[in-house]
C-alpha cells in the first residue's frame, strides 16, 4: 500500500464508533471520580513486558535528552503506581504505547503503536477491578448496540455481569489455549492467575499463583484488557525482579520509591482502545481501525 491508497481508505465508520467508545469510557471514569492524567511518553524506566506468556521479547528504543537516556513507553504501569503514591487514589490515562515486537505470525490483533485506557486504584482488590470493568463493558456494549447497528449493521451482543472466570490452567485443560477459547466462547470472559511481570501480585497465601486477570473477547477477537493487583513491598519486588532475570539497575528510581515505603497496594488494568473498536466494528484486522497502521513486521506507510 502506498500513501495515496492509505489516504483513500474509508475509515469514517470506524472512527465514528471509536469516538463513541472513547467518549463513553472516559465519561465512565470521570463520573466515578477518577483523575484524568495526561500520558507519559518518555521515561528512564518502563514496563519490561517480560516475562509474559503473551509477549515476544522486545527492547524499548531509547533517545538521549538533556543528559538522560529515555525509553519510549511500553506501558505506564510503573507511573500509575507512582501517581497513586503521589496521593492520587483513582487515576486513568489514554496512554500511547510503543512495543517493537518480533512476531512470527500476524494475528490481526497486534499493533506496535496503540493506545490503552490505563487505570489504577489505591487499595483495590482483584474483585473490585473485575467488577468495575464488567460494569464498563456491559454498559458500553448496551450503549453501542444502536449506533453500531445503524452505522455498520452489526449486532453488538447484550452482556451481563458476572462474566465467566477461568484460570489459565483451566483454559489450557478445557480449550487448549486462549485463542481457541476466544473462538469458542460467545461472551467476554476472564483468564486469571497468569505467571508474568514482577509487578503483578503473587498470592501470599498461594505462592506460585497470581492475583491478575485478562479480559478476552469472543468470536476470536482475543485479549482486550489486562491487569492485576500489584506488588508494593520492596523485598518482594527485589525477589521477583531477580527471579525474572531483570537488571535491578534498570528499575533504579522505582526501587528507591519502593524502598522508601512509598508504593501503595493498588490494582488496575489497561483496556486496548483499538482492539475494542476492532471488535465493535467487526474488523478482521486492527489495521482497519488505525488511520496510520503500525503492524509488526510491516513497514509503516506514513
Ligand atoms: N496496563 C497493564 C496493567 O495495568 C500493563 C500493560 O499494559 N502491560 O496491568
Amino acid at each position: 500500500m502506498n500513501a495515496v491508497q492509505l489516504i483513500s481508505r474509508d475509515i469514517g465508520k470506524a472512527m465514528a464508533v471509536q469516538t463513541k467508545v472513547i467518549d463513553y469510557m472516559t465519561g465512565f471514569f470521570v463520573e466515578k471520580g477518577f483523575k484524568w492524567l495526561l500520558p507519559v511518553m518518555l521515561s528512564s524506566i518502563t514496563d519490561p513486558l517480560w516475562p509474559d506468556p503473551a509477549a515476544s521479547k522486545m527492547r524499548a528504543p531509547e533517545i538521549e535528552a538533556y543528559g538522560s537516556k529515555l525509553k519510549l513507553m511500553h506501558s505506564m504501569i510503573l507511573h500509575k503506581q507512582f501517581a497513586v503514591s503521589m496521593g492520587l487514589d483513582r487515576i486513568f490515562i489514554l496512554s500511547p504505547n510503543i512495543r517493537l515486537e518480533e512476531r512470527d505470525r500476524d494475528d490481526g490483533r497486534h499493533a506496535y503503536e496503540f493506545t490503552q485506557l490505563d487505570f489504577e486504584i489505591a487499595h483495590a482488590s482483584m474483585d473490585d477491578v473485575i467488577g468495575l470493568i464488567e460494569e464498563l463493558i456491559s454498559g458500553l456494549f448496551g450503549e453501542m448496540r444502536e449506533p453500531v447497528g445503524e452505522i455498520l449493521g452489526r449486532e453488538v451482543p447484550r452482556v451481563r455481569p458476572p462474566f465467566r472466570r477461568f484460570t489459565l490452567e483451566e483454559i489450557k485443560a478445557e480449550f487448549g489455549d486462549e485463542d481457541e477459547a476466544s473462538r469458542i466462547m460467545e461472551e467476554p470472559f476472564w483468564i486469571t492467575d497468569i505467571s508474568r511481570e514482577f509487578y503483578d501480585r503473587e498470592d501470599p497465601e498461594k505462592p506460585g499463583h497470581f492475583r491478575n486477570y485478562d479480559l478476552i473477547l469472543p468470536e476470536g477477537y482475543g485479549e482486550v484488557s489486562s491487569g492485576g493487583e500489584r506488588e508494593w513491598q520492596y523485598d518482594v519486588i527485589i525477589r521477583k525482579l531477580r527471579e525474572s532475570g531483570l537488571s535491578l539497575e534498570a528499575f533504579k528510581p522505582y526501587l528507591e520509591v519502593a524502598k522508601a515505603g512509598l508504593l501503595k497496594p493498588t490494582a488496575g488494568a489497561g483496556i486496548g482502545v483499538e482492539r475494542l473498536v476492532r471488535y465493535m466494528v467487526g474488523a478482521k484486522h486492527i489495521a482497519e481501525v488505525q488511520p496510520f497502521p503500525r503492524i509488526p513486521g510491516v513497514p509503516a506507510v506514513i
